[in-house]
């Protein structure tokens, strides 16, 4: 009997997992069933974007975090797929951060190619994984939505890639709840023109609080002001924005922060981050770990260290996103097809966690958590026939990245980068970033 293999998420990650396997039988290997369920009705993950909040059609928690008017935070240079250049997919270069549009086509444009979609089954959310220990296999149940329709089906592995940027976490602060606006989380939150002429108040200092104020201000917020529980962001920000210290109680439209200053706010936006959350895994087989980089109990950052048929994918904290989940698709299709043992004892698994910690703790910066995420990516890849690509040159430019938000915050997406897959140098996008209101497919490739 061929191996089964149940893939849960159809985003990035998922989709470099049957990449992954798809790769090997091009290459003339027997490979196991692979049977992907997808939640949403389309691949893509945050990609896939939607309109909806709250709950779906069907009732179920809507996943999408991305917001229209989204461009890549990062260079693309940093996450090209080394098996599929963004040449290869659009036939030319192109600028350096592409809007959410154009990256969505790119991730779809190389899953097209390998024929992938019929292993997939859409609207159909996985809602429980157990494991026998008699049988040695793994028993999912999903929930088929179009038919409401619940099965099982029996697996030798599954491999969770449901993401961890979409169950928000949701601190409260005294007066929410007689605020006289909105407050809301950053996965709630969709179209910026929403908050022209207003007065935001943003919590939070990481990307979502970077990005959501900085498209507010795009699209004519009338001011800024972002909330920091431990450290200002401290670019050299555009003269409507502020940073205080963190907020303490709201009442009517004033805001009242830790230093005892004060600002007015039409609308809240809590950008506090997100939850790793399973709702479908029992506590034997559910990861608990903080959003970092060396992601608890994984052995090599995929297998589940008190029982490796179960893997993860793309639970660590990311610099390096699709680039990454492919090195760690790869290797878990090796692990699966017998190529890579795993260390038969969970002491030796654990032992590799525990070094990954303490070498994610020795670091001092997020330079050196950079190489960290390079350096782990080199490794995995080393042991697969994954597309060996210049990982230092991709740390590279994430540098270059870095000190381009330094100089200008308003101004880093202007840039342009070489690609690491194919030496080509990308060409500076047609309008800065600040004035491309719109920024279709179209739009964007118009260089
Ligand atoms: P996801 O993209 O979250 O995909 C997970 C999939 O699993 C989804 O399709 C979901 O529907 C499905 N799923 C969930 N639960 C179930 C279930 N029970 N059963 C079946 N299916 C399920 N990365 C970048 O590289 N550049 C960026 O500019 C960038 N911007 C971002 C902006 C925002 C607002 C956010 C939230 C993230 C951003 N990221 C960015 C990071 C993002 O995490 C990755 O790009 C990527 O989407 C992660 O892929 P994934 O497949 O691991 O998870
Ligand atoms: P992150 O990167 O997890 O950051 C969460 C932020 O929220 C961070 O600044 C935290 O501050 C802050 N936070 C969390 N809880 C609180 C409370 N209770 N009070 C105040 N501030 C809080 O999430 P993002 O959404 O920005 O980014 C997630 C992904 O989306 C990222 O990978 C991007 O690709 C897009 P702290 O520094 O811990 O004090």
């Amino acid at each position: 009997m061929k191996k089964r293999v149940a893939v849960i998420g159809a985003g990035p990650s998922g989709l470099a997992q049957l990449r992954a396997f798809q790769s090997a039988a091009q290459n003339g290997a027997e490979i196991p069933e692979v049977v992907c369920f997808e939640k949403q009705d389309n691949w893509g993950g945050l990609w896939n974007y939607t309109w909806r909040t709250g709950l779906d059609e069907y009732g179920e928690p809507v996943h999408g975090s991305m917001y229209r008017y989204l461009w890549s935070n990062g260079p693309k240079e940093g996450l090209e797929f080394a098996d599929y250049s963004f040449e290869e997919h659009f036939g030319k270069q192109i600028a350096s951060y592409p809007p959410r549009a154009v990256l969505f086509d790119y991730i779809e444009g190389r899953v097209k190619k390998a024929n992938v979609r019929p292993w997939i089954r859409f609207s159909t959310p996985a809602r429980h994984v157990a494991y026998d220990d008699k049988t040695g296999m793994f028993d999912v149940t999903v929930h088929d939505l179009k038919n409401d329709e619940i099965y099982t089906e029996t697996f030798d592995n599954v491999i969770v890639a449901s993401g961890h940027f979409s169950t928000p976490n949701v601190p409260k602060f005294d007066g929410f709840d007689t605020f006289n606006g909105r407050v809301l989380h950053a996965h709630d939150f969709r179209d910026a023109r929403e908050f022209a002429d207003k007065d935001v108040l943003i919590i939070g200092t990481s990307y979502s609080a970077e990005d959501i104020g900085s498209q507010c201000w795009k699209y004519g917020c009338k001011s800024v002001t972002v909330s920091h529980r431990t450290a200002a962001m401290g670019f050299d920000w555009p003269e409507n924005w502020k940073e205080v210290p963190l907020l303490q109680k709201v009442e009517g439209n004033t805001a009242t922060f830790k230093d005892g200053s004060t600002c007015h706010a039409d609308a809240i936006i809590l950008c506090t981050g997100y939850k790793h959350h399973f709702p479908f895994l029992p506590d034997d087989l559910r990861l608990k770990t903080a959003n970092r980089l060396a992601a608890a109990n994984l052995y090599k950052g995929v297998a589940w260290v008190p029982n490796p048929k179960l893997f993860y994918l793309g639970m660590q904290d990311q610099w390096f996103t699709f680039n990454m989940f492919d090195a760690q698709a790869w290797y878990v299709r090796d692990i699966i097809m017998g190529r890579i043992d795993v260390p038969t004892s969970a002491a030796d698994r654990l032992a590799d966690v525990t070094a990954r910690e303490a070498a994610e703790d020795a670091g001092q910066d997020s330079y050196d958590a950079i190489r960290y995420q390079g350096d782990y990516i080199k490794e995995l890849i080393a042991d697969t026939d994954y597309p060996s690509f210049d990982v230092d040159g991709a740390n590279e430019v994430f540098f270059e990245w870095k000190k381009h938000k330094q100089k200008d915050i308003m101004g880093f997406r202007n840039h342009a980068y070489r690609s690491v897959i194919t030496g080509t140098m990308a060409p500076v996008h047609h309008t800065p970033w600040k004035d491309a209101l719109e920024d279709s497919l179209e739009s964007y490739l118009r260089n």
